[in-house]
């Protein structure tokens, strides 16, 4: 990894333009990991580089510090290819959407991740599975160039991973530990960013709720299916997780899906487990993610996709 750090600011220090993409429909790992970057990039290096993203930020992101950096990839125009392209969180190439063109045109691309990917577009990688959050990897580069981080660095280094590991619930090693103590230690009030977020609109929550109270028990209740209709997707803010979260509360509950009818036949998942990995099933519908966590997009009616689910998590 050493090595690779040191590549990666090679590249930084002869590039003249920068472009930074996340995936679509930024959660707070992938956007704050991209703003961070671009930041460091910026403070350290005298080049501003341009942050682009596809879909849509969640309200409840809307407080995130250089929020007003990110711009949709439609609104900017792309005269010359990138020096340098640095895609971050991104998992699998289909998840960057609209600004993968800019990626590919880019002169050398550098990828930073923590997603399991069989496919990595980057000439050169900085991947670590083990990492909580790609903020850590970002934490990792930092220390190995020397680079200072100031509070705005460090909020949004400490937002992703708290969005990430659900506040420390998901964590996998001790480093998004020592990385957040460090985080403290430059000034950042863990209450507070937790509070920035809580910036959801009414709508959004009420819909959760009534997602989860109206969810559906499976398997001797092992397996839990909430469902959000095509007539209140708009409502949705993120991925729906509150009702994941109501959902994986209850006693006995091993498996959580939330189908998000987001069209006529298009079908959005996000699947957790409380205990066993579950990202084949994902997986096994065209998607992808962490081990108890994951999701897929699936071009086939509600009624199919539920279907498929149901059959995948009869032998789980
Ligand atoms: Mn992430």
């Amino acid at each position: 990894m050493e090595q690779k750090i040191f590549e990666f600011f090679e590249k930084v220090k002869g590039a003249k333009s920068i472009v930074i993409a996340g995936h679509k429909n930024p959660d707070g790992d992938s956007m704050c990991s991209v703003l961070a970057m671009a930041h460091l990039i910026e403070t350290n290096f005298g080049i501003s580089p341009v942050c682009l993203y596809d879909g849509n930020i969640p309200d409840a992101l809307d407080n995130v510090p250089l929020r007003k950096r990110l711009r949709y990839y439609e609104r900017v125009e792309l005269i010359e290819p990138f020096d340098l392209a640095i895609v971050m969180d991104y998992g699998n190439p289909v998840h960057i959407g609209g600004p993968m063109a800019a990626v590919e045109s880019a002169k050398f691309v550098i990828e930073i991740d923590h997603h399991k990917n069989d496919n990595p577009i980057g000439d050169l990688c900085l991947d670590d599975e083990t990492a909580a959050a790609t903020a850590v990897i970002v934490y990792q580069i930092i220390k190995a160039g020397n680079l200072e981080v100031d509070l705005q660095t460090a909020n949004l280094l400490a937002l992703a991973i708290l969005t990430d590991t659900g506040n420390f619930k998901f964590v996998r090693d001790s480093r998004a530990f020592s990385v957040m103590a460090a985080l403290v230690d430059v000034g950042i009030n863990i209450r507070n960013l937790i509070e920035l977020m809580n910036n959801k609109p009414r709508k959004a929550v009420q819909l959760e709720s009534r997602t989860a109270a109206e969810a559906e028990f499976f398997y001797n209740g092992r397996l839990v299916v909430a469902t959000v209709y095509k007539k209140d997707y708009k409502y949705l803010d993120g991925r729906g997780e509150i009702a994941l979260n109501l959902l994986g509360q209850i006693k006995g509950v091993e498996f959580i899906v939330l189908l998000k009818e987001q069209k006529e036949e298009q079908v959005g998942l996000s699947i957790r487990s409380r205990k066993n990995p579950i990202n084949h099933i994902a997986e096994a519908l065209g998607g992808g993610g962490h081990e108890r966590a994951a999701g897929a997009v699936v071009r086939d009616t509600l009624e199919n996709v539920k279907k498929r689910v149901l059959e995948l998590f009869r032998k789980e």
